[in-house]
């Protein structure tokens, strides 16, 4: 029996499935004693330093979990797991932390795009019982802003490389804890989490040590969910957004079974896109929140789910916010929330008071679940003008002219799925949205949606260079080069496909093998 320390935020969901996976059973704690009686605790931390410790004291579990680590019992931190150990953060000045290991947590400071999100390496620099049958090369999925700087090198087992060595796990006799993530690190962290679990567990060293690692650009596979006029559930894809075919919605496939094969095939990330949540309510669409917990019993990569993520008042007269919406993602076996139209609307509103409101979505949910949680997805569409003075917003000088040859244009921001265009542009919008505290960036393109004619590089370079949040390409991928230009001719960290998957015209893999040896990627 695996005991484990949830404290409310974040995807404890993820490590309860990939420890059941492994045939053990979770225990969740309730009380200060169920940590004293635990045999073994994982402690997996999601969210905001400060947040997280003003619950373990409000929970009465500060006293019994130093006196868990003191007693050196078998311990396994994740992510705020491990700088929970540390004294202090730096996302947390005033909140003291367990201060079980000498040293504080620091925000990433490097000209690299912050939060650092994907799949990275282990400089290993001890044996340890985590790491038998690794071969040391292998890849592990990381998301965080922070990380801990302990005060001596005794209790460093791994360092990783994102701009400068950072300490990415620590082991102190059997208290260990890493920065990435095992339960979202497919068979290698499943591999981790088996050999913490194991009884017998023999401590390794793996064959292959390496002084540096590279961080990979991740392929994410994205299936467009919604109900087909049968009503079921299907996967579905559009051509610049018109997912129907003869009047019906274009039927590719069940959600669960695709993204378990994409799973297979090495994708490095599954994104579900709730594709008519801008119109249903999320909560009552329960075959979503179903979806999710199928897959995430099965699938151990991240899982970013978006659609309908907004503030809602039922026919009741009940008011939900968008935070209660996205906490029902996260239980269900959600990473990451992807929002969209509620996005346009927010940064419209701030930018007509410059005013920041603490009440917005994008703001709430980076608050309880940090802001490499909170994904924001941008339809746009290009607006060719004559002249850049023309309009207001942030207009491109373009290498592909419009159909009466202008050679600007600029990137209209859309809402519900496409269907109205807004005064606002894609550059200007993802600006707003980082400095509200969103991770990330999925920017798709509805000119390139479904073309196979390749990514929109030149919107990709616009937003890329106007954020320091990573980007992920959307959009137009037709063959295994378009992914290769994209990479070589933007600074995306990642690109995302659907139709070419969909479709089976080229599998993950070979996308993967194509990029080997140029791009930096997860084999
Ligand atoms: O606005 O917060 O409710 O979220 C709704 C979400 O659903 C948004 O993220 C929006 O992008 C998405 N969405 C809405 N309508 C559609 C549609 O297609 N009719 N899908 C839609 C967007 C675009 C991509 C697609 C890539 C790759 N899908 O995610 O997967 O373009 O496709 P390709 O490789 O085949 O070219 P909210």
């Amino acid at each position: 029996m695996i005991t484990l320390l949830d404290y409310g935020a974040g995807n404890v969901r993820s490590v309860i499935n990939a420890i059941e996976s492994l045939g053990e059973q979770v225990h969740l704690v309730k009380t200060g004693n169920d940590i004293l009686s635990a045999e073994k605790l994982v402690f997996p931390g999601v969210g905001a330093f400060g947040n997280m410790m003003e619950i373990l004291h409000r929970k009465n579990f500060v006293a019994p979990l130093l006196d868990y680590l003191k007693a050196d019992r078998p311990f396994l931190g994740i992510c705020l797991g491990l700088q929970a150990l540390f004294e202090k953060s730096e996302e947390a000045p005033d909140v003291p932390g367990l201060g079980f290991i000498p040293g504080d947590v620091q925000r990433f400071s490097t000209d690299l795009s912050v939060p650092h999100i994907g799949w990275n390496g282990l400089n290993i620099q001890q044996p340890s019982r985590l790491f038998a049958g690794l071969e040391g090369n292998e890849k592990f999925y990381f998301v965080h802003s922070y990380h801990v700087k302990p005060a001596t090198n005794d209790t460093v087992l791994t360092t990783t490389d994102y701009g400068y060595g950072f300490v990415s796990a620590i082991q102190k006799g059997k208290v260990i804890a890493t920065q990435f993530h095992p339960e979202k690190s497919g068979e290698s962290g499943l591999r981790i989490l088996e050999n913490f679990l194991s009884k017998d567990g023999k401590v390794a060293m793996p064959p292959e040590i390496s002084s540096r690692t590279c961080l990979a650009k991740r392929i994410i596979a994205c299936l467009d969910v919604r109900t087909n006029n049968s009503g079921d559930l299907v996967v579905t894809k559009g051509d610049q957004y018109d997912v129907r075919e003869k009047g019906d919605v274009r039927n590719l496939g069940k959600p669960v079974d695709l993204a378990r094969r994409y799973y297979e095939e090495g994708a490095d990330e599954i994104t579900f896109l709730n594709i008519t949540g801008f119109r249903d309510f999320p909560l009552e669409d329960m075959p979503m929140l179903d979806v999710l917990r199928k897959t995430s019993r099965n699938v151990f990569v991240p899982l970013t789910i978006g659609g309908g993520i907004r503030d809602y008042t039922d026919k009741d007269g009940r008011t939900y916010t968008a935070l209660e919406v996205a906490a029902k993602y996260f239980r269900s076996g959600a990473d990451k929330i992807s929002i969209g139209s509620n996005t346009v609307l927010v940064v419209e509103a701030h930018l007509k008071t410059g005013l920041k409101t603490g009440r917005s979505a994008i703001e709430e949910i980076a608050r309880v679940y940090g802001n490499q949680a909170v994904v924001i997805s941008i339809d746009p569409r290009r607006v060719y003008v004559d002249n850049p003075e023309d309009v207001q917003h942030r207009v491109i000088k373009t290498d592909i002219p419009g159909p009466n040859g202008e050679s600007y244009c600029w990137y209209q921001c859309t809402i519900k799925g496409g269907r109205e265009g807004r005064e606002l542009d894609a550059v200007t919008l993802a600006q707003v949205c980082e400095t509200l505290g969103a991770g990330e960036i999925l920017l798709n393109c509805i000119d390139r949606d479904g073309t196979s004619q390749g990514f929109d590089l030149e919107l990709i370079n616009a937003v890329k260079e106007a954020v320091s949040i990573p980007v992920i390409a959307s959009s137009g991928a037709g063959c295994p080069e378009h992914f290769l230009e994209v990479f070589k001719k933007t600074e995306a960290e990642s690109a995302l496909a659907a139709g070419i998957f969909h479709r089976k015209e080229v599998p993950i893999g070979q996308v993967k093998s194509e990029l080997k040896g140029e791009v930096e990627i997860r084999v």
